[in-house]
């Protein structure tokens, strides 16, 4: 496998969720300390959530807007593909450090993608079909697990938008009723979800990519850093509504998590809250 040298300091993000509403280039804006000293930023999935903001602009043009901003402040932008921008013609992973770190958004490690989901049920089943297709010597590598990951929520986000088109006013209330009574029990399933990530992202690294130390995943919009068994997993969090995203920092054979503070519109790096040598 050929791995592509990224200049150092690589700085690691996810989950930006940019808004599809007008605010949207203030809140990259708000973004540019974290990259200020980087040569690159990578936005690990889930960048942006649609194919198109309310004023017109395509998500393909906003991660334009978020290269150019990049490459302003001296650093190369590199976007890896989540489950809500799985459209993008970009990967899904990345390898660092010789291989030794595993960049990925993390939504492949869940057998369900997102097991707090009402229709997680749905994406099995589409992964699984997908998985089956494969040829049975790609279904268990690293490349065929996130290729059905990506495969399974584009056959449902087909599903979706013909079913929103068809749906008729008192489909949507009954729909927003269900929700409401979900409520309890989708609490209890991201919660239940927070406490498996860790071992599951070090389960997927060790049955798909077991020469990988450094799981850096985001999906879940919990952030934090958990050493489990031989692996180290690392969630960036998220930025969308009152996450509290951290970012990863990679340089000279050296991992960092950094913690940030938000300032207004504004986020800046803050203390160091792990750090591992890789050398
Ligand atoms: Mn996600």
């Amino acid at each position: 496998m050929t791995i592509k040298q990224y200049i150092e300091p690589v700085v690691i993000i996810s989950d930006v969720h940019v808004k599809s509403t007008n605010g949207w280039k203030g809140q990259i804006d708000g973004l540019r300390r974290l990259w200020a000293a980087a040569g690159t930023v990578v936005f690990n999935g889930d960048t942006v959530g649609v194919r198109e903001a309310s004023d017109g602009t395509s998500a393909e043009k906003i991660l334009t807007y978020i290269s150019e901003q990049c490459a302003k402040d001296g650093a190369e932008a590199v976007f890896l593909a989540g489950n809500s921008d799985y459209f993008l013609d970009v990967a899904k992973h990345l390898l660092l450090a010789e291989g030794r770190i595993l960049i990925t958004h993390g939504d492949a490690i869940f057998p369900e993608m997102s097991p707090w989901w009402d229709e997680a049920h749905l994406y099995l089943a589409a992964r699984d079909s997908a998985l089956r297709k494969m040829p049975q010597e790609l279904r268990s590598t690293l490349e065929g697990q996130l290729a059905s990951a990506r495969k399974a929520t584009a056959e449902l986000a087909k599903g979706n938008s013909c079913e929103n088109n068809n749906s008729s006013f008192t489909g949507r209330i009954k729909k927003k009723l269900q929700s409401w009574l979900a409520k309890p029990r989708k609490g209890w399933a991201i919660a239940q979800t927070w406490k498996t990530m860790p071992s599951m992202a070090a389960k997927f690294t060790a049955q798909y990519a077991d020469g990988v130390k450094f799981i850096i995943i985001g999906h879940t919009h919990r952030a934090g850093v958990w050493r489990v068994a031989d692996k180290i997993v690392v969630n960036t969090g998220s930025f969308a509504g009152f996450g509290q995203p951290v970012i990863a920092h990679f340089t000279d054979g050296k991992l960092l998590v950094q913690k940030l503070v938000r300032r207004q519109d504004e986020f800046f790096p803050d203390k160091t809250i792990a750090s591992f040598s890789l050398l």
